[in-house]
C-alpha cells in the first residue's frame, strides 16, 4: 500500500465530499495534539509524569500527571483554531466553551484524554479517546445541553492507542480507518484500510472479577463461554482484559472479540462504568462502522439519550452475533 499521510488521506476524504474543511481540521489538530501526548506517555519515568497529580476528577478519581498533561494538551491544541464551539473532558465537570479571543465554528468536542491511566505506572497500553458532535444552529454559547445529544448524532469519533507503536482510529461513519506513526518523520501514515470485525469471535474481554454482582443475563452468557465445548456453546472460548478499554477495543477492532463491561449491583446507582460521552458513545460508532455491534445490553448505545454530560451506561460491544445473542438474553431475562 503506498504511503498515504493523514494529512493527504483527510484532503481525499475531503474532496470526495466526506468532510468538510473545518472537521479536516479537527481531526489533524487532534492528531497533532495525540502526537504531544504520545511523546509525553513515551517518556515515562524519564520525564517524571508517572505517578499521581495530587488531584481528583470530577469523577472522584485520583488524577494521574498524565490525565492531567494530556488534558491540558488537547485543550491548548483546540482553543485556537476557529473549528469548535466548545469542548467537554472526562477530567473537568463543566464544558468548556472557547474563549472570546478565538473565533468559534461549527463543532462540539468531547474526549477521555487519557483513558486507562491506572496502567500507565505499569507500562501498559492506555488511550485517547475522541468524539465530535455538531455545535445546535443558532447557538453561539452552547452549554452541556448543546452537547446531550444521541451518540448517533456523532459526525466523527476516533482514539489513539499508546501501545508498542501509536496509533490512531478514525471513523467519520463510512468506515474505520488506522495510521500508524512513524515517529521519525511524526507523520501518522495509513496502515489500516476499511479495518471490519468479524460477526463471530471466540474471546472474551470482562473483569470476572464482578460475577457475583452482575445480571442474569450476563452470568449466564459468560457461564456458557466458561463451560466451552461441554456447555450449550459446544466449543471453548479465550478470555482477555487490560482494564484499558482502549487496548481492549483496539484488539477486538482489529481481531474480533466482544468487550463487556456490564452494569452489576455495585454500580447500580452510577448506571455503570464506563461514560457514555466519551467513552461508550465514540467507541460505538466506530465498533458499529466496522460491523460490529453496540448495546447497554437493552439498547443499542447510539440511541441512548444523554441527560449529563459525565453519565454512565453498561456497555457490549464487538463482533455482532455474540452482542445480539447477549441482548437476546436480557430480552428472555
Ligand atoms: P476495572 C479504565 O479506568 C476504564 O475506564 C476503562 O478503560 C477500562 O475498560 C475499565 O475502566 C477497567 O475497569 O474495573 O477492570 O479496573
Amino acid at each position: 500500500m503506498r504511503r498515504v499521510t493523514l494529512t493527504q488521506f483527510l484532503i481525499e476524504q475531503q474532496r470526495k465530499g466526506l468532510m468538510s474543511a473545518d472537521l479536516r481540521l479537527l481531526i489533524e489538530v487532534v492528531a497533532r495534539a495525540v502526537k504531544a501526548i504520545a511523546v509525553n506517555v513515551s517518556k515515562g519515568a524519564l520525564a517524571g509524569v508517572l505517578g499521581e497529580a495530587g488531584s481528583d476528577n470530577i469523577q472522584g478519581e485520583a488524577q494521574k500527571k498524565l490525565d492531567v498533561i494530556a488534558n491540558d494538551i488537547l485543550i491548548q491544541a483546540n482553543e485556537w483554531g476557529g473549528h469548535l464551539a466548545a469542548m467537554a473532558s472526562e477530567e473537568v465537570e463543566e464544558i468548556r466553551p472557547i474563549s472570546g479571543d478565538y473565533p468559534k465554528g461549527a463543532y462540539l468536542l468531547l474526549f477521555d484524554p487519557l483513558d486507562g491511566s491506572s496502567n500507565i505506572d505499569v507500562n501498559i497500553s492506555v488511550g485517547t479517546i475522541f468524539s465530535v458532535l455538531r455545535c445546535p444552529a443558532g447557538v453561539s454559547a452552547p452549554t452541556e445541553a448543546d452537547f446531550m445529544q444521541p451518540g448517533s448524532a456523532q459526525v466523527a469519533a476516533g482514539y489513539a492507542v499508546y501501545g508498542p507503536s501509536t496509533q490512531l482510529i478514525l471513523t467519520v461513519g463510512d468506515g474505520v480507518h488506522g495510521f500508524t506513526l512513524d515517529r521519525e518523520m511524526g507523520s501518522f501514515i495509513h496502515t489500516h484500510a476499511d479495518m471490519t470485525i468479524p460477526e463471530d469471535t471466540k474471546e472474551y474481554a470482562i473483569n470476572a472479577s464482578n460475577e457475583r454482582f452482575w445480571e442474569a443475563p450476563v452470568q449466564r452468557y459468560i457461564g456458557e463461554l466458561k463451560a466451552g465445548q461441554d456447555g450449550p456453546r459446544g466449543r471453548d472460548f479465550n478470555m482477555r482484559w487490560v482494564a484499558s478499554m482502549v487496548a481492549d477495543v483496539h484488539r477486538i477492532l482489529t481481531r474480533g472479540g466482544i468487550f463487556m463491561y456490564p452494569m452489576d449491583s455495585k454500580m447500580k446507582d452510577k448506571g455503570g462504568k464506563l461514560r457514555l460521552m466519551y467513552e461508550a458513545n465514540p467507541m460505538a460508532m466506530i465498533v458499529e462502522a466496522a460491523g460490529g455491534a453496540a448495546s447497554t445490553g437493552r439498547e443499542r448505545i447510539l440511541d441512548v439519550t444523554p441527560v449529563q454530560l459525565h453519565q454512565r451506561v453498561p456497555v457490549v460491544l464487538g463482533s455482532k452475533n455474540e452482542v445480539e445473542r447477549v441482548v437476546r438474553y436480557h430480552l428472555e431475562g
